[in-house]
């Protein structure tokens, strides 16, 4: 921008570059990070902003693109940015909302500010981190444009032609700034998911995403009706629900807007995802309590009235009434305070209040409307709690074990000679073949063995019960010496890396992946501090005038063939398991350290909860989206050494 403009908007205007000057200088502290993470964060700030639009109840559609240059177009049918002058700041409202720092939150007429999270901040912060941002605007019947660059205004707001009589909306196109990201490249999936996600918590709104980029061409649409009630429908859609019917509740309380949507399936663990003002916390709050408070009360009172509880029998756990539920709690309010270390938490006491009220009553009505469904969960919760129980007992009692015996490393385990846990490792091998040959091919000193017979049990569809019973299990507990759940103590683990290994298809990536959800429900902190891995045995092996390559992938062995030219004198084998592996061929190719690839398995907090998503998925009863997401695993795996 020249001088001479600078000088034409005036003072005010001079204050408002230094503000966005600060975004630039500090990315992070507004969008969370320079990463790929942030570069899609872009995307919410602005889909936020029509998302509000439509929460006023002005706007029933918003598309998004993905330009060929990895610039954002994104449009919506609401009111339009306003374009009068602002008089406090002399220019025209949608200049003050993409270029004043925090301009824009809170919409007046009893909006809610959807922008209420961690990085919830705006139009003016994406423009102050894009190369330049151009926003069309149709009001009045006319069209109105403007372009800034790098969050400086390029010139006066024009109007540039018409519009129908009928037409209005905003549409904003913008290409991040290549200095400040790392990646500018845009993922499809993760938008999809995201936007999946927006569309499910507003129901009626239609978004559209649509990829132009050339070769990967493709678009979407989500328009949910019933907004979280289909929600739970689609998290449910890999399980078996328990009945058909899908628990809605909706109201308003102390002018806290709070929908609630349940459904339990046949499975033992809880699926809660909570939301206030359409954005994620995953550490719950306020509204978490008050809902968990509501369905306790309301269950027991229930079972007591209708004698399904005796006057001796104990009251229900919540966790007993949780055990299979999958639920969503969205709340909308005016003001959100969030709480904790990473300010995921809902803090407002005045939602915990109003979440219990519309839960309580409204769940109470179900309930005596709907007897069936209502005896179901009860008898399903009886269950629970004598399952709990059992478990507790038989847990008591293996610890009592330990406690006289000392701990008893499992038979089954060749343990290292190393007693120093920060130079030892551990292989759990499926099948006792490939166990055998792990055996001896090891370093004997710092690498123990575990062979696993056959498949290992699913956690997410047995009780503790049955999960303490189980040899594999119990086995792989007291060789980590770890302990598990709240006796988990990680000072006490045995080794620095638990290495998975199984054979290189299908029915092995199944089971690394029940071990992983193993133990990513039973002992999390292993994978959050990266003591887990996976080891990637060879696809290959390609043998020609008596030396030997190996090859882990298709392009390796590509790349091997290119190099000694493809003719008769190459003999390559194509390894269907490790059983087919010789003690040598296995050390050379998947236990060396000097050698092998290991995976580290990796997950961070904040993805945490996708994970739960993708972990329930994988461990449903249905086929389809198992297998895609085995094909898929890669993605909390990362590549790591060595
Ligand atoms: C397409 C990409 C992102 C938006 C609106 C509509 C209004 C608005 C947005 O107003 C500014 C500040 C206080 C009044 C509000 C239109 C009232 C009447 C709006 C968007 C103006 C905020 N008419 N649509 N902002 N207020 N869509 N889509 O950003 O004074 S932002």
């Amino acid at each position: 921008m020249s001088e001479e403009k600078k000088v034409e908007y005036g003072a005010d205007q001079i204050q408002i570059l230094e503000g966005l000057e600060a975004v630039r200088k500090r990315p992070g502290m507004y969008i969370g990070s320079t990463s790929s993470r942030g570069l899609h964060h872009l995307v919410y700030e602005i889909v936020d902003n029509a998302v509000d639009e439509a929460l006023a109840g002005f706007c029933s559609e918003i598309e998004v693109t993905i330009n060929p240059d990895n610039s954002i177009t994104v449009i919506d049918n609401g009111r339009g940015i306003p374009v009068g002058i602002n008089h406090k700041a002399g220019i025209p409202a949608v200049e003050v909302v993409f270029t004043i720092l925090h301009a824009g939150g809170k919409f007046g007429g009893g909006g809610y500010k959807v922008s209420g999270g961690l990085h919830g901040v705006g139009a003016s912060v994406v423009n102050a981190l894009s190369d330049w941002l151009s926003v069309e605007i149709r009001r009045d019947g006319k069209l109105y444009e403007q372009r800034y660059e790098r969050g400086h205004t390029c010139y006066p707001l024009k109007e540039i032609g018409t519009c129908g009589p009928d037409e209005s909306g905003t549409k904003v196109t913008f290409k991040p700034d290549g200095t400040i990201f790392e990646d500018l490249v845009y993922d499809y999936d993760t938008l999809k998911t995201r936007l999946r996600e927006t569309s499910f918590l507003t129901k009626g709104l239609r978004i559209t995403l649509i990829d132009t980029r050339e070769g990967q061409e493709q678009e979407r649409t989500f328009h949910y009706e019933g907004g979280i009630k289909e929600f739970v429908q689609y998290l449910n859609k890999s399980k078996e629900a328990l009945y058909p019917a899908i628990m809605y509740f909706e109201g308003k309380k102390n002018n806290v807007l709070v929908e609630v949507s349940m459904q339990h399936n046949d499975a033992y663990n809880e699926s809660i995802y909570t939301f206030v003002n359409n954005i994620n916390t995953p550490e719950g709050g306020t509204h978490l309590e008050g809902f968990r408070n509501a369905l306790t009360k309301t269950f027991n009172d229930y079972a007591r009235t209708n004698k399904l509880l005796k006057d001796s029998d104990p009251n229900l756990s919540g966790e007993d009434i949780r055990e299979g539920l999958t639920a969503i709690v969205s709340v909308k309010i005016e003001d959100p305070q969030f709480e904790g270390q990473t300010k995921q938490k809902l803090g407002n006491s005045e939602a915990r209040g109003a979440v219990n009220s519309v839960v309580s009553e409204q769940l109470t009505y179900f309930l005596e409307q709907n007897p069936d469904v209502a005896r179901t969960i009860v008898d399903k919760s009886i269950l629970a709690q004598r399952a709990r129980e059992a478990a507790r007992k038989a847990r008591d009692l293996t610890r009592r074990k330990t406690a006289l015996e000392g701990t008893s490393l499992p038979g089954k385990l060749a343990d290292c000679s190393e007693k120093d846990p920060s130079k030892c490792e551990i292989y759990i091998v499926e099948g006792d073949s490939a166990g055998g040959s792990a055996k001896t091919a090891r370093s004997r000193a710092t690498q123990a063995i575990l062979p696993l017979r056959g498949k290992i049990l699913n956690v997410e569809k047995a009780r503790l019960d049955r999960i303490y019973d189980n040899a594999e299990i119990k086995a792989m507990i007291t060789a980590f010496g770890t302990g598990i759940h709240d006796d988990f103590d990680i000072t006490k683990l045995r080794y620095d890396k638990i290495i998975i290994m199984t054979d290189a298809d299908v029915d092995g990536a199944h089971i690394a992946t029940l071990m992983l959800t193993f133990i990513y429900r039973f002992m999390p902190e292993l994978i959050k501090q990266g003591h887990v891995y996976l080891a990637k045995p060879p696809l290959y092996k390609l043998e020609k005038n008596k030396q030997i390559w190996y090859a882990y992938s298709d392009e390796e062995l590509d790349g091997i063939l290119k190099e000694v030219g493809r003719d008769t004198n190459n003999k390559i084998q194509r390894y269907k398991g490790l059983g087919e592996m010789d003690p040598e061929q296995l050390w050379e190719t998947t236990m060396d350290p000097e050698r092998r690839i290991l995976l580290r398995v990796g997950m961070n907090e904040e993805e945490e909860s996708e994970i739960d998503l993708t972990f329930n998925t994988l461990m449903g009863d249905k086929v389809e989206p198992r297998r895609e997401f085995i094909e898929r695993n890669a993605k909390f795996v990362k590549n790591l050494d060595i």
